[in-house]
C-alpha cells in the first residue's frame, strides 16, 4: 500500500456518469480522494484513457496450468465431461507451491488484461490423497499469497463440495481433493478468513459448487457462514445437468435453486446457460448476478446465454475468466457479444439502446455486475479504492476515436493488448502493459509445468 498522494490526469476517463474530458484523480493511501473534470494536468502523471478496473467474477486459478493442453481429440466424442476428467487428472498431482505459482501467473495476466479484482471460486482444498492439510485452508492461503504478491484484489469464495451428483451421490475418486462436510467446511472458512487478514481489501464469501455437489440441506447449513458476503454457485451450464436435475426432482436447475434457497442480490449464478423464459425472468427479477464466462463457455461447448430476454427484464451480469484458458477482459466482452450475434444472426445485441455503444454497454454492465457479485465497488469515484486501468492511444483502432467509441475499439478492433498501466490501490503494478513481476511469475510457472510434465 502506498501512503503518498498521487495525482493522475486523463485526456478522457470513464466516470460513473459517463465519459469526461481532462479528468484529474487524486489518490491518498490507495483510495481515490477526489475526481475533477476539465482540470489541468500540472504536476500530475498524464494518461490518454482511464477506466475503472474490471472485476473478474469467476476464476479457478489452478486451471491456468491446463490452458492449451486439452485441445487434442480423445478416443470418443469430446465434451465438457471428458474435459473434466482430464482436468481432474491434471490437478491430482499439484502441490501447494505449484498451486501458488500457477495462481501467481494467472493473477499477473489478469492485471495485465485489465482485471483488478478476482473472485476465486476455490475448490481445490486437500492433499493429493484427499487428506486435509495440517491447516485445512493451506491452499486458500496459497491463493491469498498469490493475490497479495501480484496486487490483485481478492474475493475468496471457498467452495463447499460434497457429492458427485444430484441426490447426495457419492463423489468419484477424481473429486477427493474437493470434499468437505459442513463441519470441516466451517473450519475451512475460519482458516480462509485468517489468511485474508493480511490483504487490505479482501472479501470473503462462499460457494456451494453446484446443485450436483451440494444438497439443499447442506446449502442451507453452509450459507450463513458467508456472514453477509457473496454466495456463488454453478448452475445449468450443460444440458446433461438439466436432464439429470429433471430426472432427480422434476425441476430444472435454476427453478430448483430458487425453490430451495433464498436467492437475492447477494448471489451470483455462474453460467445459467440453459434456462426457460420463466427461469430467465426469475433470475433477472431476483437481483442476483448472472456470472457469464464467455470464453470458457465457448471452449467447453456449453451453449449460449439467453441475453436479450434477461437484459430486457433488468438482469444484471458480469464476466469471469473461469478456466483461464485465455485471460483477457476485452475478449470476454467480445465473445459475449459475438456468441449472441452468431446465435441470433443479428448485430449490436447487447447495446442498451439506439445510438448507444455495444462496448460501453458491456463494460459498464460487467463493471456493476462484477462489483455486486464480488462485494466491492469499482469506479472512478471518491472513496473507492484506486483500481484504475489506462489504455494507450498507440493502438490504431483507438488513436483517432472519440471517447464514446474507445471501448468499441478496445473490445472489437484490437488484436494487440492496449492496456498500458494498471493501478491497484493506487500502486502502479502494470506499466507499458507489463506487470512488474511478469518475468518471475512466468519463470515460476515454467518450472511448475516442467515438473508436472515429468
Ligand atoms: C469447475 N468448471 O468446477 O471447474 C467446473 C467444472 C463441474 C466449469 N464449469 C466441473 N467451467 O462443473 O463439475
Ligand atoms: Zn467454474
Amino acid at each position: 500500500m502506498t501512503s503518498r498522494t498521487t495525482s493522475l490526469w486523463f485526456e478522457n476517463a470513464l466516470l460513473p456518469e459517463g465519459w469526461a474530458h481532462g479528468v484529474r484523480i487524486e489518490i491518498e493511501k490507495g483510495v481515490i480522494a477526489g475526481v475533477s473534470t476539465g482540470a489541468d494536468a500540472a504536476g500530475a502523471e498524464r494518461h490518454a484513457i482511464g477506466l475503472p478496473g474490471l472485476p473478474n467474477l469467476h476464476s479457478h486459478a489452478f486451471q491456468r496450468a491446463m490452458a492449451g493442453f486439452t485441445e487434442v481429440r480423445g478416443p470418443g466424442a469430446d465434451s465438457f465431461w471428458t474435459w473434466r476428467e482430464e482436468m481432474y487428472r491434471r490437478l491430482g498431482v499439484m502441490d501447494p507451491q505449484d498451486v501458488e505459482a500457477i495462481a501467481r501467473l494467472a493473477y499477473v495476466e489478469m492485471l495485465e488484461a485489465g482485471f483488478t479484482r478476482v473472485g476465486e471460486f476455490h475448490y481445490l482444498h486437500h492433499d493429493r490423497d484427499g487428506r486435509h492439510y495440517a491447516d485445512i485452508g493451506e491452499l486458500a492461503g496459497r491463493i491469498a499469497q498469490a493475490a497479495g504478491s501480484t496486487g490483485i484484489a481478492l474475493t475468496l469464495l471457498p467452495v463447499f463440495y460434497a457429492h458427485g451428483n444430484f441426490g447426495g451421490a457419492a463423489p468419484n475418486p477424481g473429486q477427493r481433493r474437493f470434499i468437505n462436510d459442513p463441519d470441516s467446511f466451517a473450519r475451512l472458512m475460519e482458516s480462509g478468513a485468517a489468511h485474508l487478514k493480511a490483504l487490505p481489501d479482501a472479501v470473503l464469501g462462499l460457494a456451494p459448487h453446484s446443485l450436483r455437489a451440494a444438497t439443499p440441506e447442506e446449502i442451507a447449513t453452509v450459507a450463513p457462514l458467508a456472514k453477509g458476503g457473496p454466495i456463488h454457485i454453478h448452475v445449468a451450464e450443460q444440458t446433461k445437468e438439466v436432464e439429470d436435475c429433471l430426472a432427480y426432482c422434476g425441476r430444472r436447475p435454476v427453478d430448483r435453486l430458487y425453490d430451495i434457497a433464498p436467492v437475492d442480490g447477494r448471489w451470483c449464478l455462474i453460467h445459467a446457460t440453459h434456462m426457460t423464459e420463466d427461469e430467465t425472468r426469475r433470475l433477472a427479477r431476483s437481483g442476483a448476478v448472472a456470472g457469464l464466462c464467455p470464453i470458457t463457455e465457448a471452449n467447453l461447448g456449453d451453449g449460449i446465454f439467453p441475453a436479450p430476454l434477461f437484459v430486457a427484464e433488468g438482469g444484471r451480469y458480469g464476466v469471469g475468466s473461469d478456466s483461464n484458458v485465455l485471460i483477457d477482459a476485452a475478449q470476454e466482452l467480445r465473445m459475449l457479444e459475438y456468441s449472441q450475434r452468431l446465435g441470433l444472426r443479428a448485430r449490436n445485441v447487447m447495446a442498451a439502446g439506439a445510438g448507444l455503444s455495444t462496448g460501453q454497454t458491456l463494460f459498464e454492465a460487467a463493471l456493476a455486475g462484477g462489483a455486486q457479485a464480488l462485494g466491492a465497488p469499482s469506479a472512478l469515484a471518491a472513496g473507492v479504492s484506486a483500481d484504475i486501468v489506462t489504455l494507450s492511444r498507440a493502438e490504431p483502432s483507438l488513436a483517432p476515436a472519440p471517447a464514446a467509441s474507445v471501448l468499441d475499439g478496445w473490445i472489437f478492433a484490437s488484436a494487440r493488448p492496449v492496456v498500458d498501466c494498471v493501478f491497484r490501490r493506487g500502486e502502479k503494478v502494470v506499466s507499458g502493459g507489463r506487470h512488474r513481476d511478469r518475468d518471475s511469475a512466468r519463470e515460476g510457472f515454467r518450472m511448475v509445468m516442467a515438473k508436472l510434465a515429468a
